[in-house]
Formats: structure tokens, sequence, C-alpha cells
């Protein structure tokens, strides 16, 4: 063998041990969440895990699991609880049956705009709620969003509670929530959010509410002929992990992992934004028919006796000063 040869040989063998010394040293992150990779949680999901690559130099690697592959975003959380799976893009649907506290942010009609939502979040105050989850066996990287949700259906258009009233809808698993609609004359059906589209085109339920990016993903479209824009609610969402997880990660590594969570929320809420935009002609294309006024003042005044229940589980100067805060 030529000395020439050898040194490539070597090199080669040299190559071959990096590639798998790195292999061996980069660790896969599971990451889950509801809706679809193009839509407003698969662009947050994605620039959170290109800004983990990034910052861990690529010891750190995701692999997504969109479309409530894993299943629906309770078990997903469950997941993160016991290990199975390390990190969930959450809307808070399910989250106040772990973390209690956070149901004060579900209520109807409690944010104005969405500035007014991500400033609150984004607020001491709302940072605040990210503290009780460690407890619960869970870690909240970051406020993360799903936007304010409106009502579609097949039965008929939703101006007023009186048009919603009769209408089986799926709603999360959130009793903030179910509470609420209840006094809209709502019949709520809980369900995992995998099931809706089946549920809607078997017609098992009427209708259902969601924000104008998963109505888009989703294509409800499909499923459902009238949108109102009732806005009834703002759906926050959440970079959840496990506090197991960020054990093992080195102190500058939870640093990234905690300034990534930043990043996929930007990244998410810019979709939330685009499609908000777009998103309401793109469903009239598509053949809904949509409700763009609908009577917001009646709407708040249904939620009185509902309230009234919100000031005592919550206190009614807690749910003000969210109300209040600029
Ligand atoms: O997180 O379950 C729901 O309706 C949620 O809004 C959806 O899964 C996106």
């Amino acid at each position: 063998m030529n000395f020439k040869k050898t040194i490539r040989l070597t090199s080669i063998a040299a190559a071959a041990w990096l590639a798998i010394g790195s292999a061996s040293a980069q660790t896969i992150v599971k990451i889950g969440y509801a809706s679809t990779p193009t839509g407003s949680y698969g662009l947050g999901v994605t620039a959170f895990c290109d800004a983990v690559e990034k910052g861990t130099q690529a010891r750190y690697k995701c692999q997504q699991f969109p479309n409530g592959s894993l299943g629906g975003e309770r078990e997903m959380i469950e997941a993160v609880q016991l290990g199975t799976l390390d990190i969930t893009d959450v809307s808070t649907g399910p989250v106040g049956n772990f973390v209690p506290e956070v149901k004060i942010v579900d209520i109807p009609f409690l944010f104005r705009d969405y500035d007014h939502a991500r400033g609150y979040l984004d607020s001491a105050a709302g940072q605040e709620l990210l503290k009780k989850f460690p407890a619960k066996g869970l870690v909240a990287l970051s406020w993360s969003e799903n936007g304010f949700r409106h009502m579609t259906n097949n039965k008929r258009p939703i101006v007023k509670p009186e048009d919603a009233s009769g209408l089986k809808m799926r709603t999360m698993e959130n009793k903030v929530h179910m509470d609420g609609y209840r006094t809209f004359g709502i019949r709520p059906t809980p369900m995992a959010f995998p099931e809706v589209f089946g549920a809607l085109q078997q017609g098992i339920v009427d209708g259902q509410e969601n924000p104008i990016p998963i109505i888009l993903a989703t294509k409800f479209s499909q499923v459902q002929k009238y949108l109102s824009l009732t806005g009834h609610v703002y759906s926050p969402a959440l970079f959840l992990t496990s506090p197991r997880f960020m054990k093992k990660l080195s102190e500058a590594d939870q640093k990234v992992f905690y300034e990534a969570a930043k990043i996929g929320t930007a990244a998410q809420r810019k979709k939330v934004n685009e499609d908000e935009a777009n998103g309401i002609a793109q469903l009239e294309s598509e053949g809904m028919i949509v409700v763009r006024q609908v009577d917001a003042a009646a709407f708040v005044k249904a939620l009185e006796p509902a309230y009234a229940s919100y000031a005592k589980e919550f206190g009614a100067e807690n749910i003000q000063k969210i109300r209040d805060f600029k």
C-alpha cells in the first residue's frame, strides 16, 4: 500500500469516526402539537427547533410530531409529565386541569384584542403564572398563541346568543369555556382535537369554535358552512416541557431552550397575524358564509351568570386587574 493511499484511508476512517462521534452526541427532542406543520403551530415549533439546534451547535435536534399524531392536547401534556414526549406546544384548553391557576386566562371576553392579550401574558403578572407549572411536573418555557376563537356551525348564521342556543358544539376540555358557553344556550360537547373533523363530518356535533389559523389549517371549511366572528375568547398557548427534561440540560442549554421558546412564540404570533389578515377571505373563497358583525354586547350580557361564578372562583379583583391591564 502506498503512502498516499494509507493517508486517504486513515482520513476516511477518521471522518467516519467523527461522524459516529457527533451522531451519538446529538440528542433528539420530541415535540408534539395538535395542528399542521405549515400552520401557526408548525411555524412556531419550527422556529423554536431551529433556534435550539443553532443555539446548541446541533447537540439538540427536534423530531416533530404534528397533527396530534401523538394524541390530543391533554394526552400530550400527560406524555410530557411522564417523559415519553419532551415538549408540546399546546393551547391552554386542557391546561387548567393540570395547573388550575391558569384557568383565569381562559375567561370569555377577558382580553380586548391581541395587543392586550400578548402584553398581559408577557408582563410580570403573566410570567408569574408560568411559575405555577413545576409543582405539577411541568415547565412552561413561554406563552405561545392559539388566537381569538370564533364559532362555526352547520345550522345557521350566529349573530347573537339566541342563534347559538340549542346548538351542539364541540368545545375543548375546559370548564371555564363550557360554563361560559352554556350561558349562550350552547350544548357544549368536550372532545379532543384530533376527533373534531370527523365529528363535524358525521354530524355528531353541529359546530365547533377555534381561531382563524386553526379553522384554516384544519380545513374546517370542508365540513362547516357558517363562520361567525364572535371572538368570544382569547386562547393562549404554551411551550411546555418537564422539570425532568430541564434537569438534563446544562444551565447554558436551559437558557437556549427558554430563548428558543420566545423565538417560536414570535413566529407563531406572526403567522396568527397573517392568518387573521388573509384567512377570512380565504375561508369565504372556500365556501363558508361569514358573519362579520356579531352582537358582541349581547354575548357579554348573556355571560353575566358565568361571570358571577368566575368572580367567586378567581376573585373579581383579579379578573378586573387583567381587564385593566394596559
Ligand atoms: O391548539 O383543541 C382545540 O380546539 C385547539 O384550539 C387546537 O387543538 C389548537
